[in-house]
């Protein structure tokens, strides 16, 4: 069968600047759709990667693209935030007429709630398969079910339609043995697109890999304990390298590996680290892990074999927000492991995180000024807690729990710019995002992390963002509302710009539009009123009844005219309020009525 595996584009919700930012430092292949891609084929099929995010192309392009190659069928990856992102696009891609299936991390999320005792499942109609978590095999026994038309009952991890029921089949073992799986098939996609900055070498190509799936602990926040599952599984050290070496092939001598947590396994990265020396392989490569799995026997096989960056999960300095979160690293831990990190020329980041159960204003603030106090942090980024669907945190949320109250069931506001969607001990989302840029700033306003963060996202950008920053507050003081939670929870905006149009028509839109103003228009007409009452002899305004601003109206003296709108029906009216008037209307005709 021919195959088209989709990523569809995801930054474009990332809300101004911070878009760019997703664009120029974040940028990275989707590693499982590669993974796939090798394994289809290994099965005789014959596929192509799309990766929308990188490529940008416009949906009828995609679609002239797929029909001129004879796709018979589109595999599609979704996390949750950009969701409906992908469902646009699902819906859009439907005019094909091709089988549709999704996979990735927002459907084995979603399962992962169903089967823990949260809704069920619900899918778009447009989608006829879905795959949850590790999709290699799944999508090689459907693609084999489809060919030959068997039964699908048996296909673990597959959710599938009969009639109108929506099957959970049984779900599927994590997969085992990693070296069974073929090298994801990193030529199916430009390897030279993706860049970002790199300690020393700049802004240089980069890949990703991964030497683990699954994480054993069980941070309240993450989805990884059920996305990979909580046994370590590991691959070998020697065919690890070997897949270093594919990638050099390609022209590429950076690798963010994007393991849950790197150094879960000492032996194994030891084992990988001696074997990178042995062959010499000029290879630089980061990734992130936890503050209490690194030493310095371990860092220094690790920077001798190319270790150039590690990122440390902090989260909190506060020992109550530690443990709900179930975080069980100390601060002075992290503190240790960054000074240690940074002494054997490892450069090293901090994640911290705001918004969780416990947190309070002194809580968040305490954490940006430790995060200020340790001058080997060079760069530390805050972000906001987004309960992710099948996470404790949701649960959390949903129960309460340390003062976190779930405001938003909407998934497309679970970004961590953009103020979240919980309260948090009495603090809105706006409250959450105006001490997000407090502490940004606390955190980075000393003259080395200064100098560091300019190096590392370059003068006039840093300069866009903290204008950004000061039009946003200015916005919130002067005006009432944040303009980056509104660019964010406006799907319509991020879809148009991605060429898929708002998803009502603008047909919808324009009348949803009249028909909240005249509802504005006759609360105002009604005070109007009100207020005249109370005036002994006063004459009720002219009132003019407010259409389609194409249409004739009539106004409330019973003539037929063109509909007055805007700002002609309004100064009419001021004048008409302003001066005596000798004819007072004679009939108000509708609860609509208003002076616009
Ligand atoms: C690398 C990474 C990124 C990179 C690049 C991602 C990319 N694809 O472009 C960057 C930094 C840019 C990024 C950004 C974001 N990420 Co991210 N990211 C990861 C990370 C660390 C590794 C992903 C990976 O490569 N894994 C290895 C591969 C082999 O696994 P996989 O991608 O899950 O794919 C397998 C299955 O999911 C499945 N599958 C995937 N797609 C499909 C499609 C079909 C048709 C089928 C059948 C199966 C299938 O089969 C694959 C092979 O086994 C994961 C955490 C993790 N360790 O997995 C988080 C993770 C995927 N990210 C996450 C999130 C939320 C985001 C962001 C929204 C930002 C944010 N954190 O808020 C954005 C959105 C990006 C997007 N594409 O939608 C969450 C997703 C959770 C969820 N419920 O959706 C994760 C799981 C982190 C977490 N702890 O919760 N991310
Ligand atoms: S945050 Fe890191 S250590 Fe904690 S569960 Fe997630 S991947 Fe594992």
């Amino acid at each position: 069968m021919r195959v088209a595996l989709i990523q569809t584009p995801w930054s474009d919700h990332s809300g101004g600047p911070l878009k760019k930012f997703a664009q120029r430092w974040v940028s990275n292949p989707p590693l499982g759709l590669l993974y796939l891609a090798s394994c289809l084929e290994e099965n005789g099929h014959q596929v192509d990667v799309y990766d929308l995010e990188a490529e940008h192309l416009t949906p009828p392009q995609l679609c002239q693209k797929l029909t001129k190659d004879g796709i018979q069928l589109i595999g599609i990856t979704a996390t949750t935030p950009v969701y409906f992102i992908t469902v646009a696009y699902i819906e859009y891609l439907k005019q094909l007429g091709l089988p549709i299936v999704l996979g990735g991390p927002h459907i084995t999320a979603l399962e992962t709630e169903a089967t823990t005792g949260g809704p069920e499942v619900e899918l778009p109609d447009a989608v006829d398969y879905a795959l949850t978590h590790e999709g290699e095999y799944g999508m090689v026994a459907l693609l084999e079910a489809l060919d030959r038309k068997t039964d699908l009952s048996e296909i673990r991890g597959l959710m599938w339609r009969d009639g109108d029921r929506l099957i959970r089949n049984e779900p599927r073992n994590f997969i085992d043995n990693l070296d069974a799986l073929p090298f994801p098939d990193r030529r199916k996609l430009n390897p030279l697109l993706y860049r970002f900055e790199v300690p020393i070498k700049g802004m240089v190509p980069v890949a990703n890999m991964t030497l683990t799936r699954g994480c054993p602990f069980l941070c309240a926040f993450c989805g990884e304990p059920f996305n990979g599952g909580r046994k370590l599984r590991m691959r070998d050290p020697q065919a690890m390298v070997d897949e270093m070496e594919t990638i050099l092939e390609l022209g590429v001598n950076h690798v963010w590996m994007c393991d849950s947590t790197l150094t879960a396994n000492r032996k194994l990265l030891i084992g990988f680290s001696e074997e990178m020396i042995r062959r010499k392989v000029p290879m630089t490569f980061e990734g992130h892990t936890r503050a209490n799995l690194v030493d310095p026997e371990l860092l220094g096989v690790m920077k001798e074999a190319g270790l150039t960056r590690l990122a440390y999960g902090m989260e909190s300095v506060d020992p109550y927000v530690l443990k709900l979160m179930e975080k069980e690293i100390a601060p002075e831990d992290v503190k240790k492991a960054v000074r240690l990190t940074t002494e054997m020329g490892i450069r090293a980041t901090v994640g911290t995180m705001m918004g969780n159960a416990g947190d309070t204003r002194q809580t968040i603030l305490k954490t940006a000024w430790f995060v200020r106090s340790i001058p080997e942090i060079n760069y530390a980024p805050n972000a906001i807690a987004c309960p992710l669907p099948g996470t404790p945190l949701r649960r959390q949320a949903e129960e309460g729990v340390g003062g976190l109250k779930l405001l938003d069931p909407d998934y497309s506001k679970l970004t961590r710019y953009s103020g979240g969607v919980m309260e948090v001990n009495g603090m809105s989302p706006r409250d959450m995002l105006r001490l997000q840029r407090l502490t940004l700033l606390i955190m980075h306003s000393t003259p080395r992390k200064f100098v560091y963060i300019i190096m590392h996202f370059g003068f006039f950008n840093l300069l866009g963002v903290l204008a950004r920053m000061v039009k946003s507050e200015l916005t919130v003081r002067l005006k009432g509302y944040d303009p980056v939670m509104r660019e964010v929870a406006d799907q319509n905006t991020t879809l148009a710009n991605l060429g898929l149009g708002p998803i009502k028509s603008k047909a919808v839109r324009r009348a949803e539009r009249l028909a909240q103003k005249a509802a504005q228009d006759a609360l105002r007409q009604e005070r109007l009123l009100e207020a005249q009452s109370l005036v002994p002899g006063a004459q009720p305004a002219l009132m003019f009844k407010m259409v389609d601003g194409n249409a004739t109206s009539e106004s409330s003296c019973g003539s037929s005219r063109p509909s007055l709108t805007g700002k002609t029906a309004h100064a009419l009216n001021q004048r008409m309020r302003s001066q005596p008037q000798d004819k007072a209307p004679q009939s108000v005709s509708h609860p609509t009525l208003q002076e616009t």
